[in-house]
């Protein structure tokens, strides 16, 4: 080790030396430090390293100061959050303990020890609804996630789920039919109150089963009979009573569907019995039926085979005993009706027979009507019209005369056209008709009651018509 005082040896562009003192440029400044206690030792070539240490400066008494008030600002800040985390905590436990008893109360439904009429679904789930806010709230003025509050709105989510579940689940739709049949009553009631149609005037006395009288004069008020028995889920199908003349009239049909296909239809023995979704039949219908356009005719259901221009029939055997193809008919919902799809074939009965309401390409998809053997399925005569029949809603047959509806809103729809197949004259009307859901699924004519029997978005509903006397029979154009 030497002490280094380098004349010979400065590299000048490193440093320099004055007044007898060396020092070396600093860094990137250009600026020189002098240099203290410098030691050194000479390399092989005589150059000298030289080690230093700088003197020390100044204590920072200000950036102290600045750290201490930042400090104190963070200690204010951390203990704001803190206070914040105990209100959440409080927060959270009320949370906690409501959402306790509501998981209580959902698995009290669960296990079923309460009949759901005693249970108010909506009251739960607004409870529920309510809850979700808090949580949501919560979140949002936290800044940031939280592993308790997530966990509890997964939570909450989940419970608002599993009733809705528990509500479509409900076999029997207690609920769901109760709102329902609630709704309907009000309008009902509504419906009853702003009555303001004149008394019907006195007809003469008409016996049902035959045709002394004249064209549909107009129809009542609609009489909702219940929701069908799969629930509100089965928004397609029809049902009725058997509509031979002379059939036994305690015997009621429900036939719903989901969607195209008719796997299955009720029958009731009475009208108390499909009231109260007790004691009934199941009946299969073989190979499927399409769309809603079935009917019963002495004890026998009639409907459009699956995917087939076909009309088959089934006598309560589970299998279909007889399918006939229907001449050029048009099918698989190539001109079903304007609200049911896949209705190409309906099936009408009357005081005079069987019919099948349907059309055909030939006639561009206007109503064709023919007249089917019940045993034979064989057409025995066939009318065509000047009606398309994808604009109408649907179709029914009175006395052998063809009347159409159409929807006017969704509250209403109206008889707006028939084809008399006896004078093979059309002509057009104009006889309001309410219905209490949307859309008409399906509707036909019992001529052992004069009743319309429409299956309305589910629910089963029907009217009374009144007829005009037989002299003023003529079709109005
Ligand atoms: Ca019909």
């Amino acid at each position: 080790m030497h002490l280094c005082f380098p004349d010979s040896f400065v590299d000048t562009s490193k440093a320099f030396i004055c007044y007898g003192q060396y020092f070396t440029y600093a860094g990137n400044f250009g600026l020189s430090q002098q240099i203290q206690n410098s030691t050194g030792s000479l390399d092989e070539l005589g150059v000298c390293h030289c080690s230093s240490v700088l003197p020390d400066s100044t204590f920072p008494a200000d950036r102290f100061e600045m750290l201490e008030m930042s400090n104190q600002n963070m200690t204010i800040t951390v203990e704001q959050q803190i206070n914040k985390i105990h209100h959440y905590e409080i927060t959270l436990n009320i949370y906690t303990e409501r959402l306790a008893n509501l998981t209580k109360r959902v698995e009290v439904m669960e296990m079923g020890g309460l009949s759901y009429t005693e249970l108010d679904f909506e009251l739960v789930k607004l409870e529920i609804r309510e809850m979700e806010a808090l949580v949501l709230q919560l979140k949002s003025s936290m800044n940031g996630t939280n592993v308790q509050v997530e966990a509890l709105y997964l939570e909450m989510r989940n419970l608002s789920i599993m009733v809705s579940q528990l509500e479509v689940y409900d076999k029997n739709n207690v609920m769901v039919i109760r709102r329902e049949i609630a709704a309907l009553k009000k309008r009902l009631e509504d419906c009853e109150k702003n009555q303001t149609m004149k008394p019907t005037p006195h007809l003469p006395q008409m016996h049902n089963g035959t045709c002394q009288h004249g064209y549909i004069m107009n129809i009542s008020k609609p009489f909702v009979v219940q929701l069908n028995y799969l629930g509100s889920g089965y928004m397609y199908g029809g049902w009725g009573r058997d509509s031979l003349p002379g059939a036994n009239q305690d015997v009621q049909w429900v036939a719903p569907s989901n969607g195209r296909i008719l796997y299955s239809y009720r029958i009731y023995n009475t009208y108390n019995d499909l009231l109260i979704y007790k004691y009934f039949t199941d009946n299969n219908t073989g190979n499927y039926g399409q769309g809603g356009g079935m009917i019963m005719f002495n004890k026998t259901m009639y409907f459009n085979c699956y995917e087939s221009r076909s009309i088959c029939k089934n006598s309560q055997g589970n299998k279909v005993e007889l399918s006939v193809n229907l001449p050029n008919a048009a099918y698989n919902n190539r001109f079903s009706y304007s609200s049911s799809e896949y209705q190409d074939i309906d099936m009408a009965g009357d005081e005079e027979g069987l019919w099948a309401i349907y059309s055909t390409e030939e006639n561009a998809g206007n109503f064709v009507i023919s007249k089917i053997d019940p045993k034979s399925l064989v057409v025995k005569q066939t009318w065509t019209t000047a009606q398309y029949k994808p604009a109408a809603t649907n179709a029914f047959m009175v006395c052998g005369v063809l009347y159409v509806t159409r929807a006017i809103s969704t509250k209403q729809e109206e008889i707006f056209y028939m084809y008399d197949t006896k004078t093979e004259k059309e002509g057009w009307l104009s006889i309001p008709l309410e219905k209490p859901k949307e859309k008409v699924q399906s509707l036909s004519y019992n001529p052992n009651d004069h009743k319309l029997y429409m299956y309305n978005d589910g629910y089963l509903v029907n009217y009374d018509l009144n007829f005009k006397p037989p002299q003023k029979d003529k079709p109005e154009k």
